[in-house]
């Protein structure tokens, strides 16, 4: 069998059910293997696209996500998407094609270093020089893509080797158990906790994967510990849980940081310095912390946990659930009401009424009536990306997909077609500005080719509006950012599939509903007013928590 063939056939082993990717005359045999098998190859517009599939997909399933690129440009394009889930720990197999390796040590026509390029934003990777090594390389790179924390893996395949014959088998997978939390770690914690008055979760992306969701549900359930998400954090817990007091990643002083401020223990779950910084909540490092992930903290001057509980985060939370619920560990829960309830006000704040302009907040209480619980909403980044974060209230794990350890643009509409195949069942909505959907608009195309529907909503406000933001609170004034932009609903026509541009609420209203109910693929063009940024930037400067009183007694 050639080795193409044996790659193709080890990925098969893998369970791979699509490989997104393009072709080059160096991958030429792994497409035409490709062609013979159980997979689906996904040809893409950009392999830029195809990364954000994989890493979405890897996401969305546990299970890596595929891309394939040829060598030189086609790889060089596949970086962001790459180092997209290197950060922001997403299962991925990356393969390229490559020179024959006869010409790998010199100048020559679209030869560049490709597995050297990819080291940085890898957990591993390597070329394939010899036969005998291609179902090794295989597993390995799936092994450890998928292994917590998982990441992207790279391996480049020459294209004399993937001529070559080789008789060898695919290396099966095997279920492996994770490390259990050592006994001496579980006991210290549980000091810590015994001992506080006010102790609180932080749920980070690691929260989200693992079942650790269904743990940390029953524990804060058990403890009465209320709970502040990352990002990529959202639905660990339900919004709607008492418990959930939203999530934190605005680099601003929001209600979640009241509560960590008054909280005196955080219980760290699978929480990603990458994803948001500790200074922002424990800048004069004097919190206690415990950290419970698979891997052991960052070494970082705002981050130093008390007790680190280094081991399956499942696993954990199933040991101290058997303690808590032995001692009856409750705590007061009435410190953090007040504080959820004036978060839901604020939110609530935001609802548009008739003749309002539209703004992001608002569509988003709209977009939420739509969605039922388990729906997939995929944020790109950008001013949408904090309001999305900040004010969407989210019940289920992973039903929020962000960009947020790389905080690339670009994500979302390829995000959207990898969520419609690993669920076809759901409603899916991608969000976006006007500047990254016409970073990656180009997969339109893809997703209709294949029949991918879901709903591409633009928040439209002619500027890379985040960007704006931030230059006009540091400078009070912009540069660089204002774009001109097409007429969306004509250019989602040009590839035929249906665009709205609604004018009034009522209409904003059926348009949303009307097009992601329908599962088909369309875009919303939402024309929004961003003055609503600063206002938020100026509510936060005046420090919300010096306002907010908490119900002390409970907590002395
Ligand atoms: C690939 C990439 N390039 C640049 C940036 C820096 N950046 C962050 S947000 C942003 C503007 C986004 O504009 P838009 O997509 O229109 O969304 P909006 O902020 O208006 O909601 C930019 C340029 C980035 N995060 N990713």
């Amino acid at each position: 069998m050639k080795v193409s063939d044996l790659i193709v056939k080890s990925l098969e082993a893998e369970g791979v059910k699509y490989v997104f990717g393009l072709p080059g005359e160096e991958n030429e045999d792994l497409l035409f293997s490709l062609e013979n098998s159980s997979i689906k190859f996904i040809p893409t517009r950009m392999e830029t696209g195809a990364a954000f599939m994989a890493d979405v997909y890897g996401r969305l399933t546990g299970k890596a996500g595929v891309c394939l690129a040829t060598l030189g440009p086609g790889a060089t394009n596949l970086l962001t998407g790459v180092a997209d889930a290197h950060l922001d720990k997403a299962p991925l197999v990356a393969i390229t094609g490559q020179a024959s390796s006869d010409r790998l040590h010199k100048e020559s026509h679209q030869n560049i270093d490709i597995v050297n390029m990819f080291r940085p934003i890898t957990k591993w990777n390597t070329s394939i020089l010899n036969p005998q090594a291609a179902p090794e390389v295989v597993r390995k790179a799936f092994k450890l893509a998928e292994m917590e924390k998982p990441g992207a893996t790279h391996f480049e395949l020459p294209e004399d080797i993937a001529r070559m014959d080789c008789q060898m088998e695919p290396i099966k997978p095997k279920r492996i158990r994770r490390a259990a939390p050592d006994y001496k770690a579980l006991s210290q914690a549980m000091e810590l906790i015994r001992k506080a008055r006010a102790p609180m979760i932080l749920a980070g992306n690691g929260a989200i994967r693992k079942m650790a969701s269904k743990h940390l549900r029953k524990f804060v359930a058990q403890t009465d510990m209320p709970v502040v998400s990352t990002f990529m954090g959202k639905g660990a817990v339900s919004d709607n849980d008492m418990h959930s007091l939203f999530a934190v990643g605005m680099q601003a002083r929001d209600y979640p940081i009241c509560a960590l401020d008054r909280s005196d223990l955080i219980i760290t779950v699978g929480y990603d310095i990458a994803e948001y910084a500790p200074e922002f909540w424990n800048s004069s490092v004097d919190k206690k912390i415990i950290h419970i992930d698979f891997l052991p903290s960052e070494v970082y001057r705002y981050y130093q946990p008390e007790v680190e509980i280094i081991a399956d985060i499942s696993a954990t939370l199933w040991e101290l659930n058997g303690i808590v619920e032995k001692e009856n560990i409750k705590f007061d829960r009435n410190w953090f009401g007040p504080l959820r309830n004036k978060m839901i006000e604020d939110f609530n704040s935001y609802r548009l009424k008739e003749g309002d302009p539209f703004t992001v907040p608002g569509t988003l209480h709209l977009i939420r009536e739509i969605m039922i619980p388990g729906d997939i909403l995929i944020s790109d980044v950008g001013s949408h990306k904090i309001w999305i974060g900040r004010n969407y209230p989210v019940y289920e794990p992973n039903s929020v997909i962000m960009s947020n350890g790389l905080a690339s643009m670009g994500i979302a509409l390829p995000g959207g077609i990898a969520a419609r195949l690993a669920h076809p069942e759901k409603q899916i909505a991608a969000v976006m500005g006007d500047g990254g959907f016409l970073m990656n608009s180009q997969e339109i195309e893809t997703a209709r080719r294949i029949g991918a529907g879901f709903t591409i909503i633009v928040f439209n406000d002619n500027d890379y509006g985040l960007i704006s933001w931030k230059q006009n609170r540091h400078t009070g004034r912009t540069f660089g950012t204002g774009l001109t932009n097409p007429d969306f609903k004509k250019y989602a026509e040009s590839f035929g599939i249906k665009g709205y541009a609604p004018k009034t609420l009522a209409e904003l209203r059926d348009n949303l509903h009307e097009a992601i109910a329908s599962r088909q693929l369309n875009l919303v063009e939402v024309p929004i007013h961003p003055g609503i940024n600063s206002e938020l930037s100026g509510k936060l400067e005046k420090s919300v928590c010096d306002n907010f009183q908490f119900n002390d007694n409970n907590i002395q």
